[in-house]
């Protein structure tokens, strides 16, 4: 199987025609664009020598895609566009100005890298300067973000335009589909280009793709689908600048596939030649995008060989200082690996190398104990349920900040299957509470992408059970954004998901999440118990600059009441636990649900006579309140951590280890766990629910166990 050029990418016989001023390009700009050819191909060049004299360690090529990348550059607005660019964008950036210095300074992972500091492999792109969102190596992940952006930039009133570049493999993901229905549902501003190459890595179109175009996915997203040869940058550029004046008028998405052709093998460590013919890549470099415009700018008499020659030596001396320049930057320093996880780190990072654990950045701990017992709560608050609270926090959120909005499925008219947003679409409008397609990954990806462009939204997943589509856009992106940007990005989102068992829910709609999404670095997950905690911690989610993923366990929506606050200026600190009953003889460390469960085991056993138990009520998972768990743990010697979530690899099993390591000799007692054995949550058969759920009464046996051990 090949990719053979097709009559789309034939080379027609001469370029007499002026074919730029058309275009509205005069002939400086089209020697300016093939200069930026030039010096792409030179610098692309050089890095692949790099790399083969061993001094840089990863090399990823763009020769061949010039045409395609900076044909489509070319027609962006500097400084309002923004961009999400692939991995094989070099064309792109330097389209976009950043120099050939800044991209050898990624090459040699040096800390002046103004895309990652030397976090990120070369070629993963970012900066909030030039517009150009950072990117990660998970194919596809982007394109939602983008479609996020499109959306964000048109509720903010801008004409800003979302370019996203991405190749034909990752048209195979879902990710691609989501974003491009969800643009075309919403008539975004965002023009995507496809840099079809005929390959991801070995796989050839044909086996990646059932249709011959990507651009036929267009018409069922309806965006306006067009296919141009990419090995021509004059028609890319036509192309890409009536798709990005369409987007700007309010005319909707665009999806140009530029048909081109990469010439080296697909990464430094890969070998084309064991999927491709030698004679099936010099087809394709006879239609070289860089010799094509030098061509026509010599039969335009635009380029003479002395300019050209002129030209050449201006761009090697450039690319000679920026690799002597980026050779001798100096590296990030060591202990830079453990900073800015967070925006706004709370905790100090576990786990660095003692060493390095001077250096960690400052930290900015919670501040007041305020919450749950009703310290700070007005004597006179109202009274309110769970699920009440929620909807009345949010409804106060959407009123008091213009960049909050919220997104889900069937948020809008049917208000939340819980009704946590009803009403809500009537008082502030579909644009502020926005009914998603049932796709998991565009509602984060979009949020996230909004979040990245200003904005403060509050997705739903309908049921944490549903969560596991978006994990790659929770785990590989938003938790990552800001620590592989070197903090030139954050992500200030919230997500919300009703979890838990109890409720006949059966596998699917009983599920705990807290222990996979705990366990990721750069993400904050809060759990709340009491409505007045509820409103004070989303509110206090909503002003923190990081991804939090907001758990709610279903079965307390209706079942708890409290008095809560009114008003938006409640705030509930992330990030601290609270002793939700104080005692002496032994410590329930727990959340959600299960801090009301124990609190009444506890005081069924001081009613018996048995022991006095200290309850500690986490409220933030992530990051964990060491201080106040160990310092329960020291006062009573002996500890039960209680937990819906499976019994092993959790929550409950890191607060085990946190007691163990720093609490052991005050113990009397092994830690002990209670928590859901390890099985799917839950069997739908009440039987069978019940012999597995945590009870009031399992935590009271295990509570008497302790403290009689
Ligand atoms: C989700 C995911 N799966 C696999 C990979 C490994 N991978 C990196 S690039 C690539 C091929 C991508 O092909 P395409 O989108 O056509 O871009 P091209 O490299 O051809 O420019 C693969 C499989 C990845 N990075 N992400
Ligand atoms: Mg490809």
């Amino acid at each position: 199987m090949s990719y053979a050029p097709t009559e789309r990418t034939d080379l027609s016989a001469l370029h007499l025609q002026d074919r730029h001023t058309p275009l509205g390009l005069s002939g400086d700009d089209v020697v300016a664009m093939w200069r930026t050819i030039l010096l792409t191909r030179r610098l692309d060049q050089k890095i692949w020598a790099l790399n083969r004299m061993g001094k840089a360690p990863f090399a990823v090529s763009c020769q061949g895609h010039e045409g395609a990348q900076i044909g489509s550059a070319w027609a962006l607005r500097e400084g309002q566009d923004v961009v999400c660019p692939y991995y094989r964008d070099t064309g792109v950036m330097i389209a976009l100005g950043m120099t050939a210095r800044e991209i050898l300074e990624a090459v040699f992972a040096r800390e002046a890298d103004p895309n990652s500091g030397g976090r990120q492999m070369p070629n993963h792109w970012g900066s909030a300067r030039l517009r150009v969102i950072t990117g990660s190596s998970p194919i596809a992940t982007h394109i939602p973000h983008a479609a996020g952006i499109a959306l964000a930039a048109r509720m903010r009133g801008e004409d800003t335009v979302v370019v996203c570049y991405f190749g034909d493999g990752a048209a195979s993901k879902g990710d691609f589909h989501e974003a491009m229905n969800f643009a075309g549902i919403h008539n975004l501003p965002l023009v995507a280009i496809c840099e079809n190459n005929g390959y991801a890595i070995s796989v050839p179109l044909a086996r990646e793709s059932a249709v011959e175009n990507i651009a036929e996915h267009a018409h069922q997203y309806r965006c306006m689908g067009m296919i141009v040869d990419g090995n021509d940058p004059l028609d890319v550029f036509a192309a890409v600048r009536g798709a990005v004046s369409r987007a700007r008028k309010g005319e909707g998405p665009s999806l140009i596939e530029c048909k081109t052709y990469r010439y080296l093998s697909h990464t430094s460590d890969d070998d084309d030649r064991t999927y491709r013919t030698p004679q099936e890549v010099e087809a394709w470099r006879k239609k070289d995008p860089f010799q094509r415009l030098k061509q026509y700018l010599i039969e335009q008499r635009l380029l003479s060989e002395a300019h050209e020659a002129e030209l050449e030596s201006e761009v090697t001396a450039e690319i000679e200082e920026a690799v002597k320049g980026a050779e001798a930057s100096a590296p990030p320093e060591p202990a830079a690996a453990f900073r800015k996880v967070f925006a706004r780190p709370l905790r100090p990072v576990a786990g660095v190398p003692a060493e390095y654990a001077a250096s960690q950045e400052g930290i900015a701990p919670p501040a007041s104990a305020a919450g749950g017992n009703g310290a700070g709560v007005p004597a006179d608050a109202p009274v309110r349920t769970f699920i009440d609270t929620v909807r009345e926090t949010i409804r106060g959120a959407l009123a008091a900040d213009d960049r909050v909005f919220v997104l889900g499925e069937d948020v809008g008219n049917r208000g939340g299957v819980f009704k946590a947003t009803d009403g809500l679409v009537t008082e502030f409008g579909e644009h502020r509470v926005l009914d998603m397609p049932l796709a998991e990954s565009a509602i984060v990806g979009v949020a996230i992408g909004a979040a990245l462009h200003g904005l403060r939204p509050i997705a739903e997943i309908q049921f944490a059970d549903f969560i596991h589509p978006a994990f790659d856009q929770l785990v590989s992106e938003a938790a990552r954004i800001h620590y592989r940007s070197n903090g030139d990005f954050c992500v200030p989102m919230v997500v919300r998901a009703p979890y838990g068992g109890g409720v006949h829910g059966a596998l699917y709609h009983s599920q705990s999440v807290e222990s996979l999404f705990a366990h990721v670095p750069g993400l904050k997950v809060v759990i709340p118990s009491t409505p007045s905690d509820l409103k004070g911690l989303l509110l206090a989610s909503l002003d923190d600059p990081d991804p939090v993923l907001f758990l709610e366990h279903k079965k307390m929506y209706r079942a708890i009441k409290g008095p809560v606050p009114e008003g938006v200026e409640w705030r509930v600190p992330i990030g601290l636990a609270e002793i939700a009953r104080p005692g002496a003889d032994a410590t329930i460390v727990t959340y959600g649900l299960q801090r009301h469960l124990a609190v009444e085991a506890a005081d069924r056993l001081a009613a018996e006579g048995c022991g006095d138990i200290e309850v500690v009520d986490l409220r933030t998972i992530s990051p964990l309140d060491r201080d106040m768990v160990i310092a329960s743990a020291c006062r009573t010697g002996r500890v039960l951590v209680v937990s819906e979530d499976n019994h092993s690899f959790s929550v409950a099993a890191e607060v085990a280890a946190v007691v163990a390591e720093a609490a052991f000799y005050d113990l009397d007692a092994p830690v002990m766990r209670l928590a859901t054995a390890d099985v799917p949550a839950m069997p739908y058969a009440p039987a069978l629910e019940g012999a597995v759920l945590i009870t009031a009464d399992r935590i009271a046996d295990a509570a008497r166990r302790l403290l009689q051990a």
